[in-house]
């Protein structure tokens, strides 16, 4: 365990490095990412991932940099959106003279946060970008093996962002919705991962704390809590286990892909989270036929699957 995050040359609170590997059995897999696991960065998968040779800056802008946009700025409850396109939010990023229409606006609404775009899912429009990258085997998602009558009407949101974001953009402290398993891909440019454990929920207020520069005289309990930490480069996919706290900053200008999924591990808490006290009205609509399921071989390890994730339409 090192020191890592200092206030006041003091250390705020412990920290510990998130494990690195390169090769995972699915049942190693499996134990980082369930319920009650561990972060982990598997490096070396995305190798041959073409996304990571050719997505760039200019390749959004040349190809979609009509797509329509929602940035933010502010935090959490101030938090403020407005409507761009793809080629107005990539000239603010890139520009170093900082005079783009963005930059104005910013400087008009008097905020100096960074504006963030973290609701781009571009998968549905341009399903030619799927071929740009493959899931690893051993994440073996559940979800296009689900019934449509589930996934059209009550998957809360929609797998697969790409994050593309200016130096100094934060995503935040905050778990993912649903119990789900998240993963994030780094294509370019390199993240700072703030991480702490379900179980650190409190000691994290919640999420109603600044895990950076956290006010020590509110937030004491801030103190007695673990930060797992990472710094995300390119080829790096990081995995998070259900209800991680996670808190993302942008060390320079990045893209990134998001994911999140559902297995064996945590189905049972993903559905009982999306339909609460009418999933027995869901089950009672169900079709007679069991639903798909990925193979369990007799030592309890998932097999790989070779349906590739889908696009999903937006329902919410
Ligand atoms: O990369 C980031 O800014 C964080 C993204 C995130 O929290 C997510 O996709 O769940
Ligand atoms: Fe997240």
């Amino acid at each position: 365990m090192n020191n890592l995050i200092l206030q006041n040359e003091k250390t705020v609170f412990s920290t510990e490095r998130v494990e690195t590997r390169t090769l995972v059995t699915s049942r190693e897999f499996e134990s980082y990412t369930r319920p009650g696991g561990k972060p982990v960065v598997i490096r070396g998968w995305m190798d041959n991932w073409r996304a990571l040779s050719i997505w760039n800056f200019q390749f959004f802008k040349t190809r979609y940099g009509d797509d329509q946009l929602k940035i933010e700025y502010g935090v959490k409850k101030h938090k403020s959106v407005l409507a761009t396109n793809m080629t107005d939010y990539l000239d603010y990023i890139t520009s170093f003279e900082k005079n783009s229409t963005l930059h104005r606006l910013q400087q008009q609404l008097g905020t100096t946060a960074p504006f963030y775009c973290t609701s781009y899912k571009p998968f549905a429009d341009h399903p030619e970008l799927w071929s740009d990258f493959h899931i690893p085997p051993f994440v073996a998602d559940w979800w296009p093996l689900l019934d449509d009558s589930f996934t059209k009407n009550h998957f809360p949101f929609n797998q697969g962002w790409v994050l593309i974001s200016g130096e100094g953009a934060v995503s935040s402290i905050h778990v993912d919705s649903h119990h789900t398993i998240t993963w994030l891909a780094q294509i370019q440019g390199k993240k700072a991962c703030y991480l702490f454990a379900p179980e650190d929920s409190e000691a994290v207020y919640d999420g109603d704390v600044d895990p950076i520069h956290p006010d020590i005289e509110k937030h004491p309990r801030i103190l007695e809590a673990k930060c797992h930490f990472c710094i995300l480069h390119p080829g790096d996919m990081l995995f998070l286990p259900p209800d991680w706290w996670h808190h993302v900053v942008s060390l320079v200008n990045s893209i990134t892909i998001s994911c999140n999924f559902v297995n064996h591990t945590n189905f049972g808490l993903y559905i009982r989270a999306a339909y609460g006290s009418q999933l027995p009205d869901y089950l009672a609509m169900l079709p007679s036929k069991p639903l798909a399921k990925p193979e369990i071989t007799a030592s309890g390890e998932v097999e790989p699957l070779s349906t590739p994730m889908r696009p999903i339409q937006d329902h919410t």
